[in-house]
């Protein structure tokens, strides 16, 4: 399908949600309190990777994250700038993040606290030194009446209201939805303004190329082993970032299939259910594509745990057709 790019490039992330809240009578605007700052850390995040050598934050801090995973300088600097921006805005009553244990609980909802933002400030961290594009993922859901609670945000990736990331890559991109499609900003460095350059992306079929880690095949299920040989036979290209947000990335715009399947070693999978695999799986699927855990759709798993892992296929529907058709 053609896409659809805007002509002028000149509505602004702030202007296009305020437009989207005016068709919504009774619409208080919350969600443009919450973007807004989402806006201005992802601003601010991805300021600090492009300087990144420069200011000598790179490597790691010495330390594991609650994942058991060596944190990066720059994942303790951009979770800091989310939970400074986002903390303070009122209507958010719970913050979680992929590098603290538990989550924030900021404010009851007799207190306005009416969301939950969950969030990966800086995705693919690992390949910073070598320059490769990461990204900052995070995931919005409603919050029921009472005092913040952890487990009112445990819920299934189908109530997200918002999920988006922001892609810090030769340009600075966000990708959006809030239920009505997938639009697509860059960030103008010169006016300092997320722009409008794509609304209501849609997946392109077609394009026989997986991205996975192939290394692992060894340690993979069999269906997944039947797939990649069945693919090895049927002309597919591969494309493979390491870097969740670039690979999804180059899919929405480009179609094919993403996995990361369980292995030997890692048999719940390795991506997080409530901070990447389902917000990547609103947008996938928001832009007509679909997203599977092993045997299941993303989104209707209910999660029993903030850091819960799952294993992860999702890209245009045909190319996940074909995935799964190798698991029956
Ligand atoms: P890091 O944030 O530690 O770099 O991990 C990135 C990631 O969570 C995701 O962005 C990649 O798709 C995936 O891990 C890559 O994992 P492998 O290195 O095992 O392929």
């Amino acid at each position: 399908m053609e896409k659809r790019w805007t002509q002028d490039n000149l509505t602004s992330l702030q202007s296009n949600i305020l437009a989207e809240e005016q068709k919504y009578p009774g619409a208080t605007g919350e969600f443009s309190w919450i973007l807004s700052a989402i806006a201005l850390a992802t601003k601010a995040i991805g300021n600090k990777v492009r300087c990144a050598r420069i200011q000598d934050v790179l490597g790691d801090v010495g330390n594991t994250n609650v994942q058991g995973e060596m944190q990066q300088k720059l994942d303790v600097i951009a979770n800091e700038i989310i939970l400074r921006c986002l903390g303070d805005r009122e209507n958010i009553g719970i913050l979680a993040s992929e590098e603290n244990e538990t989550p924030f609980l900021l404010r009851s909802s007799e207190d306005g606290g009416k969301y939950a933002v969950l969030f990966d400030p800086l995705d693919g961290s690992s390949n910073l030194d070598s320059s490769v594009g990461v990204g900052t993922i995070f995931s919005v859901l409603r919050l029921s009446e009472g005092g913040p609670r952890e487990d009112a945000m445990l819920q299934s990736g189908s109530n997200q209201v918002a999920a988006g990331y922001v892609l810090y890559g030769s340009s600075t991109v966000l990708v959006l939805t809030t239920g009505n499609g997938v639009d697509m900003f860059v960030l103008d460095q010169s006016i300092g303004s997320f722009v409008l350059v794509a609304k209501e992306l849609q997946i392109p079929t077609g394009n026989k190329t997986y991205s996975i880690n192939e290394a692992y095949t060894a340690r993979f299920s069999d269906g997944v082993q039947r797939f990649l040989g069945w693919a090895h036979q049927n002309n597919y290209s591969s494309r493979y970032i390491g870097s969740m947000v670039a690979d999804v990335h180059r899919i929405l715009l480009k179609g094919g299939v993403f996995l990361y399947p369980p292995t030997i070693d890692k048999p719940e999978g390795k991506l997080r259910l409530m901070y990447e695999a389902n917000p990547m799986a609103m947008i996938i699927e928001q832009a007509g594509g679909k997203a599977f855990a092993l045997g299941k759709r993303l989104l209707d798993i209910e999660p029993d745990g903030l850091h819960q892992r799952i294993s992860v296929v999702l890209g245009s529907s045909d190319q996940v057709d074909a995935v799964l058709s190798h698991f029956s």
